[in-house]
């Protein structure tokens, strides 16, 4: 690997966010590209991460340090990651779950369809059903994404489809995270689920341009 995403990757491990930043500026200048960055050494770090905090090598205030540094690093790459081609003129609303406070990969999501010509308004974290119920109502989306992480909030996700089914929400429903599969997207009467944020933006621009 890359000596410069290697260290990317050591210093998202180590939670130092500021070191992740000025490792990012310094592998933009060098021209190594914004997906490379993003996947050999942010995610690649937040790998390691993930693998040491399920065996108990890592715990919640180390981990919370690691996500800082990761958002810190993927927000400069966020203008290169929109790429040119198509763009896609439609109106996206994203949140995480109730009970659920995990964001990065939903701010991967967030950045991917920016890239393709969204205009995405975040809701952050901990959204109830009727959250997502209310920003349809006011911004009428073209989309509702919809992300969990714990397998104990995934439940949330089928309240937030009944309620804006309930309230009649005419907007394509995507849902995806780590514990999301297909099937579970199918059984709660989501429109698409994606198991990756590059998939979720491709499918979005699809269904937008599709209209
Ligand atoms: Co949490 N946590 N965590 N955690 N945490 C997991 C999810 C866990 C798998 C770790 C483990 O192995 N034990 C586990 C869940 C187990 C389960 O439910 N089966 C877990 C747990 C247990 C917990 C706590 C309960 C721990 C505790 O307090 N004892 C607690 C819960 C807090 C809460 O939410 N109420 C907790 C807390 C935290 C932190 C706050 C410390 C931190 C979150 C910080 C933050 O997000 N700002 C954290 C982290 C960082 C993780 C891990 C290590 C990494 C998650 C991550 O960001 N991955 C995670 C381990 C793991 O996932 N293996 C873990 C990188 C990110 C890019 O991936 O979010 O999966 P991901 O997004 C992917 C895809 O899923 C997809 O696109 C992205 C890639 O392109 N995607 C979508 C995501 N959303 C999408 C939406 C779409 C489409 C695709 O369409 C709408």
């Amino acid at each position: 690997m890359n000596q410069l995403l290697n260290e990317i990757s050591l210093a998202l491990q180590g939670g130092n966010a500021k070191g992740v930043k000025e490792l990012v500026e310094k592998a933009i200048e060098e021209k190594i590209s914004a997906q490379d960055i993003l996947e050999q050494g942010l995610l690649s770090g937040m790998d390691v991460v993930a693998t040491k905090f399920r065996a108990n090598d890592m715990f919640v205030p180390e981990v919370l340090l690691s996500a800082r540094a990761m958002n810190a690093g993927s927000a400069l790459l966020k203008p290169l990651l929109a790429e040119g081609g198509v763009k896609a003129a439609g109106k996206a609303i994203i949140g995480t779950v109730k009970g659920d406070l995990h964001d990065i990969g939903k701010n991967l999501v967030t950045m991917m369809l920016e890239g393709k010509g969204l205009e995405v308004i975040d809701l952050g974290v901990d959204v109830p059903p009727e959250r997502f119920v209310s920003a349809y109502e006011e911004e009428k989306p073209d989309i509702v994404a919809i992300s969990a992480l714990l397998t104990t909030t995934m439940g949330e996700m089928k309240n937030t489809v009944e309620a804006l089914k309930a309230a009649g929400a005419k907007a394509a429903v995507m849902v995806g995270g780590a514990p999301v599969t297909e099937q579970f997207s199918q059984s709660i009467g989501a429109d698409y689920y994606s198991a990756d944020a590059a998939g979720a933006a491709e499918l979005a621009k699809n269904v937008i341009l599709a209209k």
